[in-house]
């Protein structure tokens, strides 16, 4: 019974302390934003890319821009459908699918020297379901009232789990 209750006060903590997941903004290269001499497999690398986040490309649009590319275009490092070439030199996407997802550079040889970006979309983080889990219900004493020790247990562990969750 411990068990189960000290299990229901972790849930009730982590419930407090989980926020609802938010979509991220990723900067596509970080400080270095996107340009040449970025290698972005290794900046992509170990990301988890959700749908509703967003890739922001800041690049110089005079010497840059971004295509939204096939695999297949991918491969071959050009952009064949033109109308999906941006050129603002500060692109904000929101990843709305799931899927593999292909960006490159299509200026010059920019593409085959390295600006080129895979990624891999999941499924949204769904928002936390359950709100607040009832309380174990309280054993009753002998005298068939509710302890208010033991109340007391309970939120002395629920304050615990807290702090472990917190480490
Ligand atoms: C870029 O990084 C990836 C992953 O770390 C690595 O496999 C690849 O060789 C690198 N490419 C270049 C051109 O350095
Ligand atoms: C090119 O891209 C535009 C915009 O995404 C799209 O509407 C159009 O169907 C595409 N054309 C081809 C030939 O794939
Ligand atoms: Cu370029």
């Amino acid at each position: 019974m411990a068990s189960k209750a000290f299990l229901m006060a972790v849930i009730a903590a982590i419930a407090i302390v989980v926020p609802p997941t938010s979509a991220y903004d990723y900067m596509v290269g970080d400080d270095a934003g996107w340009k040449l001499g970025v290698n972005y497999t290794e900046w992509a690398k170990g990301k988890d890319f959700r749908v509703g986040d967003k890739l922001i490309f800041m690049y110089n649009k005079d010497s840059h821009n971004l295509a939204k590319v096939s695999g297949d275009d991918f491969k071959q490092c050009v952009a064949s459908n033109k109308s999906n070439i941006l050129n603002t030199g500060n692109e904000e996407i929101t990843l709305a699918a799931p899927g593999k997802k292909w960006y490159i550079c299509s200026v010059n040889d920019h593409c085959s020297k390295g600006m080129k970006l895979v990624i891999t979309v999941s499924a949204a983080d769904g928002p936390i379901p359950a709100p607040w889990p009832a309380a174990p219900t309280p054993t009753t004493s002998a005298a068939g009232e509710v302890s208010p020790l033991k109340s007391y247990v309970w939120i002395l562990g629920a304050l615990a789990a807290f702090k472990l969750f917190m480490v």
